[in-house]
């Protein structure tokens, strides 16, 4: 380990109670590739999946997912095979996985309609790209979710703790719990909860609220989300159906406890931290220092969602370069873009955007072979998003909504060697933990370009024990510390009940 490695948590589950642990989520751990006679199966990147893995495992756990009928039959297409040719039983998973077939209108309709143009939206508080007016939404969100929901009935039993993922499923928790009063039941919310004027706009808002309650543990990245949850239930409920208990977070709901509670998920703090101490990747970030020219090098890494801020964030470096011309050629910045629900319009224009944007300030400022902004579109292995990391003395992560922000933390992380500052939103859930950032208003354009010149001006000493604070943060409340403190709530809110 790294001599600059805070103390990392390395706490496992110690809770051997009965039952398995069953995920539920949209997305798939696993995605099962073909190439002719070949199979090969590759875990899905990110935290959740190689957090949540060897619990599952251990477990002997389930994972309860969409099957995406169209993505399979794109891929057997592609390899030019057909499905009787592959021999299903030599496929060996780490675990149970039990897909839940949904059909190319459903995805249409609960995928990209009412989880991604309605809640997704609403939740981040852009009112504006609100979709309400498909009237198949609903009906498609309320199949699939009762789909989902007739998977768990199906396949688990009562000994088992069933762990709902995410905005996509909010109905699942009370379709299960119809069916199967005395199940264990939990959901975890990766997006922003919104404050009662925005959330009372949902239609159906009521019912979403119920479906939650459906729960036995409702999880949020920060506090804030868990009140403003508080605060629809008591406002928008009857108050003859529940009872808020403000002081422990409890909702009394159908004679049910409902605990409530603030989980902040982060990274596997200690597994970045090996892997950028690794002389391959030490060698690979060298050599892509010597690349840019650039004194100072920046970075943002997000999936192309118009929730990340990454117009304004443009807007910002357009004026930084304007004020502070000293900077020509000195600091550069790199945008690296993952391509996101791409079949969605606004997906499409945010994307049109971006690239007009960066052209733009490139056509103005770019020097013979200096160019202010360096902008891919494409998804990265982890190993090139931590060389990026590693290489930028400042990294810009400054999302107008963000439910928490991994990228944060994974800067924080990946700066073993103490060097680099993070410039963060406060409207992200990160902000909330990793307060020695410093601090953006991403709707304050001329701010944020201030920012950035103090931040480069930042004396050495400083920079060091801000990011050593970070760390400290990220490495003590690592993803481990969020699968292991959820899960003790849980059981915690299952023998009060
Ligand atoms: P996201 O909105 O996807 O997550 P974020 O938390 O930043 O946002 O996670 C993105 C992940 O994808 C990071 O691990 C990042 O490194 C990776 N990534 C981004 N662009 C990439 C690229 N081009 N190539 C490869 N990898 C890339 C949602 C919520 C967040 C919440 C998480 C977890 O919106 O608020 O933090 O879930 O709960």
């Amino acid at each position: 380990m790294h001599e600059n490695t805070p103390s990392i948590s390395t706490s496992v589950i110690t809770s051997e109670q009965a039952g398995r642990l069953v995920i539920v989520s949209n997305r798939e751990p696993y995605t099962i590739q073909t190439h002719g006679n070949e199979i090969r199966i590759e875990r899905m990147p990110g935290g959740l999946v190689s957090a949540l893995d060897p619990v599952l495992r251990r477990r002997h756990g389930l994972w309860i997912c969409w099957e995406d009928a169209s993505k399979k039959s794109v891929e057997l297409e592609d390899v030019a095979s057909d499905e009787d040719s592959i021999d299903w039983d030599k496929i060996q998973l780490p675990y149970q996985i039990q897909p839940v077939p949904l059909t190319q209108q459903e995805i249409n309709h609960y995928y990209y309609g009412y989880a991604n143009t309605r809640l997704w939206p609403l939740f981040h508080y852009f009112i504006s790209h609100c979709n309400f007016f498909d009237e198949q939404d609903w009906p498609s969100y309320v199949t699939a979710n009762q789909k989902f929901a007739d998977a768990v009935v199906t396949h688990t039993t009562s000994e088992d703790w069933i762990w709902i993922q995410d905005y996509h499923l909010l109905l699942v928790p009370e379709l299960v719990r119809q069916q199967r009063p005395q199940h264990k039941i939990s959901l975890f919310l990766h997006i922003p909860f919104p404050a009662l004027e925005v959330f009372k706009i949902l239609p159906k808002r009521d019912v979403i609220l119920r479906g939650m309650l459906g729960s036995d543990l409702i999880g949020f990245h920060i506090p804030d989300y868990g009140h403003y949850f508080l605060e629809a239930v008591e406002r928008l409920l009857p108050d003859t159906e529940v009872r808020i208990d403000r002081q422990n977070q409890r909702i009394v709901y159908q004679g049910r406890v409902i605990q409530v509670g603030a989980f902040p998920i982060s990274v596997d703090a200690q597994k970045i931290a090996a892997l950028v101490s690794t002389p391959r990747l030490q060698k690979q970030a060298k050599r892509l220092r010597d690349n840019y020219p650039s004194k100072y090098i920046g970075v943002r890494v997000d999936r192309l969602d118009y929730t990340k801020g990454i117009l304004e964030n443009l807007e910002a470096l357009k004026l930084f370069f304007q004020k502070y011309p000293e900077y020509i050629q000195k600091f550069s910045f790199i945008q690296i873009a993952c391509p996101t629900r791409t079949a969605v319009p606004a997906y499409q224009r945010m994307r049109e955007e971006v690239e007009q944007a960066v052209g733009r300030i490139n056509g103005l400022f770019s020097r013979d072979n200096w160019v202010p902004i360096h902008y891919f579109y494409r998804r990265f292995s982890l190993e090139d998003v931590l060389t990026y990391l590693m290489i930028a003395d400042v990294a810009m992560i400054t999302p107008l909504r963000d439910g928490m922000n991994l990228v944060a933390k994974e800067y924080c992380a990946a700066k073993v060697d103490l060097s680099g500052i993070l410039m963060l939103s406060e409207f992200t859930g990160a902000a909330y933990e990793l307060k020695e950032a410093f601090m953006i208003n991403p709707f304050y354009i001329e701010e944020m370009a201030d920012s950035l010149h103090r931040a480069l001006n930042l004396p050495a000493e400083v920079r060091q024990q801000k990011m050593q604070a970070l760390r400290r943060t990220v490495c003590n409340h690592d993803i481990h510390h969020w699968v292991q403190s959820f899960v003790d709530a849980f059981q915690n809110a299952v023998n009060h009940r």
